[in-house]
């Protein structure tokens, strides 16, 4: 025999001093504990989507709070269950003794994320728009908003069934081939379609992965040998004077980060320690293993130069360690004559700025800002949902080399099944919890 479910309770506003606290309950017995716990008020006779005043108040009928509660009747609710909203006086203390009350009274504090977990369990959100509510909380930036709405709504849902369909189609068909010719010689004539579908996956899955940025953020190191103005182009580009800069080489010796929005993402900006040529020995080596720890961990390196010296050597070891990575080449000191004529940028002319003045920077914020754009052409952002992409080209391709006609079917399968993995009907435990592991209580 199913068991009743629980009902849960949480703090669903930050915790602290605040104009305002709101206390979340749902489960079955939200207003027979709410009647018991309340005065002048009775929330099982409050109809569905209304809002009363009244007190809270203790089993000894001492008052606790003045508060409004918010009634949600079962369906029509976040989770699907009953469920009020007790909004009371943003103090900590008070929350803490309407919690402790609900607990008395049967109610179980929720687990994180559980309001949203029960209301994809009923059925009221598919598993993507409860991440994409995971992403609103945490946008960063106007674009993460706009594309977490876009889920939210149900972008991936529509996609995911978009893809579905023709992949069902593709499997029909194979099947209805399997039944006439020899399944172990005929392969299929369907590899043209499938290689299609392949391509339209690999476009939204790079498209996709560009997306991350907006969501994770971006790491954007500077780097450059010594006193060619990476600190000063640090500052420029924060707009505040965070890093020392100094006419002697080798002022910046542990990496300096700060944040800041370019475009459409959240970036971490590093300041580093130059790099020298392996002659010259102006900086530590832990120094130096930290620049190159920054080099490998960043999205982009912007690697700097001076304009006004001739190219030296220590430039070259410059490129050569950030020339595998993405790079932006910045030609610094533009306000100065011209002195730096490289043969090492492979004809790449680099941008030119000048930190001091200010010239170019509107330019390079351009370049790095057009890095990390948004790609409006899928609304995928997420890790699980290129994950299974991923997984689904996979079988495609696998079908398409298949030896004989019953393994690419079955792989065809595999493929629908990945696919189906992005929007599950709840049944697995373990994608619920890989999706609300990072939610948090009262959400
Ligand atoms: N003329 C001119 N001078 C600049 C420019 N950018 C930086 N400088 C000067 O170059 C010197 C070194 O600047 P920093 O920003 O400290 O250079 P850095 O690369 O961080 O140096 P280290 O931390 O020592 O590796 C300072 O005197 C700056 O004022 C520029 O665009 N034009
Ligand atoms: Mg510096």
């Amino acid at each position: 025999m199913k068991s009743e479910p629980d009902t849960v309770c949480a703090l669903a506003t930050p915790p602290g001093i605040g104009s305002i606290a709101v206390i979340r309950l749902s489960g079955p017995r939200t207003f027979d504990i709410l009647d018991q716990i309340t005065r002048g008020m009775k929330p099982s006779r409050q109809p569905s989507g209304t809002v009363r005043l009244g007190w809270v108040e203790d089993s000894n009928r001492r008052e606790i709070d003045h508060v409004m509660i918010s009634v949600f009747r079962t369906p029509k609710s976040y989770t699907g269950e009953d469920l009020a909203e007790i909004s009371c006086h943003g103090n900590q203390l008070i929350a803490d003794t309407i919690i402790k009350l609900l607990r008395q009274h049967g109610c179980r504090l929720a687990e994180p994320g559980e309001f949203t977990r029960r209301a994809v369990l009923a059925g009221k959100l598919t598993l993507s728009q409860a991440e994409a509510v995971l992403d609103l909380i945490h946008a960063q930036t106007t674009a993460a908003l706009r594309s977490a709405l876009n889920r939210y709504e149900g972008g991936i849902s529509k996609l995911v069934t978009q893809l579905a369909e023709e992949l069902r189609n593709l499997v029909a068909d194979a099947e209805y081939q399997l039944g006439f010719d020899e399944p172990d010689t005929q392969p299929l004539n369907l590899a043209k379609r499938v290689k299609q579908l392949t391509r339209k996956l690999d476009r939204i899955i790079t498209r996709g992965k560009q997306n991350q940025y907006v969501y994770k953020g971006a790491e954007v190191a500077i780097v450059g040998r010594p006193n060619v103005g990476k600190s000063s182009l640090f500052n420029r580009l924060l707009g505040q004077k965070r890093a020392v800069v100094t006419p002697a080489p080798g002022t910046t010796r542990d990496r300096i980060d700060a944040s800041i929005v370019l475009g459409d993402a959240q970036i971490k900006l590093t300041d580093t320690g130059g790099i020298t040529g392996r002659s010259a020995g102006t900086i530590s080596r832990p120094a130096a293993a930290q620049t190159c720890k920054a080099i490998e961990q960043s999205d982009l390196v912007l690697t700097v130069f001076d304009g006004s010296r001739p190219a030296a050597s220590a430039d070259q070891e410059v490129f050569k360690a950030a020339c595998r990575h993405r790079a932006i080449y910045i030609i610094n000191k533009s306000d100065k004559p011209r002195r730096f004529e490289p043969d090492f940028l492979n004809g790449n002319p680099g941008i030119a700025v000048s930190a001091l003045t200010g010239t170019g920077i509107g330019r390079l914020r351009s370049m790095i800002a057009r890095r990390f754009r948004l790609n409006l052409g899928t609304v995928v952002t997420s890790t699980r949902h290129l994950e299974l992409l991923e997984e689904c080209r996979t079988a495609l391709n696998h079908s398409r080399k298949a030896p004989d006609a019953e393994t690419s079917a079955f792989e065809l399968k595999a493929a629908l099944d990945a696919l189906g993995k992005i929007d599950a009907p709840c049944t697995s435990t373990d994608i619920l919890n890989r999706v609300f592991s990072r939610f948090c209580v009262g959400k």
